[in-house]
């Protein structure tokens, strides 16, 4: 995993050979903002798994910070119990500053515990903005985390979380206004036009109430979570998001890869024709044609 947040050189030899070595874990994505008990529910959630056995996996993974910040040291804190269990791998991950970000990093860090044979891999996100949607949105469930006096319903529309969420959980459920929150969410989940409607494979997520810390509503939540793993197998949807992810993750490497060499092979030109460009005198779709044509020709495959 360290390899592969450092972006490491040695990356596409550990990639290949984990071929055939992954067998498909469940990944299950938590986001919302900051305070709502992620993290407190990560760790009530790694307690329900363990007690049927599965090893789990838990990434912290920041898109947007460079620096492991106090919230992840608040997480260490709040799954501190399963710190000696030699079944859970509990690891935060932050953005170098590599091209791509960790919505790249991701996909690469869960096919490394796949295949280190973790059953379950939970994935907090810290923040909140597009891209900890972005990275939520690689599991394939999907856990968006509310609670009272936290940031409402309305404030989640507005963030785009509505339409990542497979679950949504109310935490906090012991606070005053958690029913309120319940019902500003259901209304919303009811008009919400992002949402499909339900149909003979639709799926309605469903608002599950949760006091983390006591590890309350968390039977419910994992059966919320069960459901929603059983619906994706036999809609076909697993399948098919799966195929979607692989494909994004195969073409931004294919790009990153391809604007690097063409870097490499353009060198100082690259000045010249950002200057060019920003002064008006050439296109960018002409500059972009000099990338295309500049790029090293490499041995088809
Ligand atoms: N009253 C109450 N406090 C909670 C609950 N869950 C978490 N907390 C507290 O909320 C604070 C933030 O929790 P944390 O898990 O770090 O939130 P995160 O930033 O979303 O990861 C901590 O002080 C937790 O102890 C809950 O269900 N009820
Ligand atoms: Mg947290």
């Amino acid at each position: 995993v360290s390899l592969v947040e450092n972006a490491s050189p040695q990356l596409p030899d550990v990639m290949a050979a984990l071929v055939g070595h992954t067998t498909g874990a469940r990944t299950v994505g938590v986001t919302g903002a900051p305070g709502v008990g992620k993290s407190t529910l990560v760790g009530a959630l790694v307690s329900s798994f363990r007690r049927r056995r599965a090893r789990v996996g838990v990434l912290a993974v920041d898109p947007t910070s460079p620096f492991s910040g106090g919230a992840v040291l608040g997480d260490r804190v709040r799954m501190q119990e399963h710190a000696l269990d030699p079944d859970v791998f509990i690891r935060s991950m932050a953005s170098r500053g590599h091209l791509g970000g960790l919505a790249w990093a991701t996909p690469q860090a869960l096919r490394v515990l796949d295949a280190a044979g973790f059953d379950v891999v939970l994935i907090e996100t810290v923040g909140v903005g597009q891209s900890e949607v972005e990275v939520a949105g690689l599991a394939d469930t999907t856990l968006v985390t509310l609670a009272p006096g936290m940031g409402d319903g309305i404030q989640a529309a507005k963030a785009g979380i509505l339409e990542v969420g497979d679950v949504f959980v109310v935490n906090k459920a012991d606070r005053e206004g958690a029913n309120q929150v319940v019902r500003d969410l259901s209304a919303m989940l009811r008009s919400a036009p992002t949402v499909p409607a339900p149909d003979s494979f639709g799926w309605t997520p469903p608002v599950v109430r949760t006091v983390a810390h006591r590890a309350e509503g968390l039977d419910a939540l994992v059966g919320a979570i069960d459901e929603h793993a059983d619906w994706l197998v036999s809609s076909g949807r697993l399948a098919d998001r799966r195929r979607k992810q692989a494909l994004d993750e195969v073409e931004a490497l294919a790009a990153a890869q391809f604007v690097e060499q063409a870097r490499v092979a353009l060198g100082a030109d690259r000045e010249e024709l950002a200057e060019r460009v920003a002064t008006g005198r050439l296109d960018p779709y002409t500059a972009a044609d000099r990338y295309l044509a500049a790029r090293r020709p490499t041995e088809s495959v």
